[in-house]
């Protein structure tokens, strides 16, 4: 006989940082907004998660991801060096309220929140998640065009059911973002 079906949920909060909000190096309009909204509904919504987790952009040598000329497609101005203040969570964000932290990007671009490992133990963020038994994420944060999207497909493809809070989303430029945001519904994600 099969047994009762279980569901987990963790919240994954992606690349909420300094750099990505006005006044950082790589703004979102919304960035401030997006982090406020979500530090309020970290303390209102303690119960809907299992486990919560953040994303960290933290690039110590990317390459060509940071350029003196970017294109703001594939390269950027620099953003999220590992240590600095920019790099650092938004301070609206609990950060006691997190139970692990995943960095990516150290030495290459790294879009997907996936590509991360943890900070205490260095565990990829796939693996953090199965051994915790989640069955479900419900993503937000920066930028909903790029490392939004690439989570969300990432976790799409590695069997989440998948949630993304749209209103918590802040995007490099609207119009890529609401394309995005209808890229991960075709690929599956639930737009809340
Ligand atoms: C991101 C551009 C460059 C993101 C990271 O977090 O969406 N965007 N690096
Ligand atoms: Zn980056």
């Amino acid at each position: 006989m099969k047994g009762p079906h279980i569901m987990s949920r963790a919240l994954i909060l992606v690349d909420v940082q300094k750099d990505f909000c006005p006044g950082g190096t790589l703004a979102t309009a919304r960035g401030d907004e997006v982090a406020g909204l979500l530090g309020a509904f970290q303390l209102s919504h303690p119960q809907d998660f299992d486990a919560v987790v953040a994303t960290q952009d933290w690039h110590i040598d990317p390459g060509s991801h940071f350029s003196d000329s970017p294109d703001f497609v594939d390269s950027w101005p620099v953003h999220c060096v590992a240590d600095s203040d920019g790099a650092a969570m938004h301070e609206k964000i609990h950060t006691d309220r997190i139970d692990e932290f995943f960095r990516k990007g150290q030495y290459s671009a790294a879009y997907s929140g996936f590509e991360g490992t943890a900070v205490s133990d260095d565990t990829p963020l796939v693996d953090w998640l199965h051994a915790r038994g989640i069955t479900d994420v419900d993503i937000a944060g920066i930028a909903t065009d790029h490392c939004v999207k690439a989570t969300t497909l990432d976790a799409l493809k590695a069997g989440f059911r998948v949630r993304v809070l749209t209103g918590f989303c802040a995007a490099v430029d609207t119009k890529t973002g609401d394309r995005a945001l209808e890229e991960m519904h075709t690929a599956g994600a639930e737009l809340l």
